[in-house]
């Protein structure tokens, strides 16, 4: 069996659920289209990557992302480290000739994206961007109920990404809240996903208009190594600096297919902790989708007979997409980890069959683009053309 060799470069939150994606693949996908070997893991300091080594089941550690992505062993650069980093690593690995992982937004920007882009242009690569929220079964399967024009033609969407795990003025200042190293913040960090499953869904998007408000001005500073999200320490007495970027923001959307669309992305909704979804309507059907409810697809066909009609909750499982891979019978249900599987099988996957990985780094360019151009029409008060 062919085996690829990852070296991971990262050790906080998405290095934990890619190592474990790794481990995960081929007790879901047996037997697997190549075999991932986790090889290296880097992290900033020898303690950090040591810890990574032992705690995440790799063979060997380094501080040295840049000599590692030169080690002729490495077939596949993951990259898991936070958003000012990519664009470095990444460039260098294509450079290297090696795959790409490579973790959400693609950077900080569009031109940022675009150099990325432009390293593995021409190059014999594979290259993925961790949009992983499209590889969730009950999604999957809503994309195939669109393609079979189960819903008729598409109307409009209506996607949300709340979140309140920063919803206390008390959360650290992390580099999410910092634009220099983030970029953006609500619209980068969870907006970028609802674009995803936009573009996935509906097709390509072609203006927007925004309100992008920073409603927590200054946080307390973060100690420790990782940001911690949800369980970060409280630090309310301690010092505070600035956050520059924005954590709310509310955008129209003008698909280039004819529908149209919103999207709701905050930091500040309480109640919420990973709110992701959307709710689609067509000329002859509607779906609605939440993550927090993961299994389940609500579907609304305008054909079912009158007296029949209204939502009906299909409970993802063996009959759907990648259903005989994950779990034998439906309602054992699929989590976060399942869904990073499924989207390391599409690496693993492509690389194996030596085509391109979706979504990939064209994809995550086009999403900077949108995001560069909510953030701009969150300035001008009015439509923005993407791209333009
Ligand atoms: C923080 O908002 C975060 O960790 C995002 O960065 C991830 O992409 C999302 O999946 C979970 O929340």
């Amino acid at each position: 069996m062919r085996t690829l060799n990852v070296a991971m470069i990262g050790t906080g939150f998405m290095g934990k659920a890619h190592a474990l994606a790794y481990a995960g693949l081929p007790a879901f996908y047996w037997p697997p289209p190549a075999m991932p070997v986790r090889k290296i893991v880097v992290d900033r300091t020898e303690a950090l990557a040591a810890t990574g080594r032992d705690r995440f089941g790799f063979e060997q550690f380094s501080t040295d992302w840049a000599a590692v992505v030169q080690d002729p062993q490495i077939d596949i650069v993951d990259i898991c480290t936070p958003n000012d980093s990519h664009a470095e690593i990444a460039i260098a690995a294509a450079a290297a000739g090696k795959h790409i992982m490579c973790e959400k937004p693609l950077a900080r920007s569009a031109p940022e994206a675009k150099r990325m882009l432009d390293a593995v242009a021409g190059k014999n690569l594979t290259h993925m961007v961790a949009f992983n929220y499209r590889h969730t079964p009950a999604v999957v399967f809503a994309r195939k109920l669109i393609e079979e024009g189960r819903i008729g033609t598409l109307l409009n969407f209506h996607g949300h990404y709340l979140s309140d795990w920063p919803a206390d003025p008390a959360t650290p200042l992390s580099w999410r809240f910092q634009k220099s190293v983030a970029g953006s913040g609500t619209i980068g960090d969870i907006g970028s996903h609802v674009l995803d499953m936009a573009r996935y869904l509906v097709g390509e998007i072609e203006a927007v208009n925004a309100i992008v408000q920073t409603y927590i001005a200054e946080r307390p500073e973060q100690t420790g190594e990782f940001d911690k999200l949800g369980s970060a320490e409280r630090r309310p007495e301690g010092p505070r600096r600035p956050v520059d970027v924005d954590d709310e923001a509310t955008f129209l959307l003008r698909f280039a297919g004819g529908a149209v669309g919103s999207i709701d992305a905050s930091r500040n909704a309480y109640g919420r902790g990973n709110y992701l979804g959307f709710e689609l309507h067509g000329t002859t059907g509607s779906i609605i989708f939440n993550f927090e409810r993961m299994n389940e697809l609500k579907v609304f066909f305008a054909d079912d007979p009158p007296e029949l009609r209204g939502f009906r909750t299909i409970m993802t499982g063996p009959p759907h997409p990648h259903g005989e891979a994950l779990w034998p019978v439906a309602g054992l249900g699929v989590g976060y980890l399942d869904v990073k599987i499924v989207e390391c099988h599409g690496l693993i996957s492509a690389i194996a069959e030596g085509r391109q990985a979706s979504p990939n780094f064209a994809d995550g360019y086009r999403i900077a683009l949108i995001c560069d151009a909510i953030l701009a029409s969150g300035q001008r008060r009015g439509w923005v053309e993407v791209g333009a």
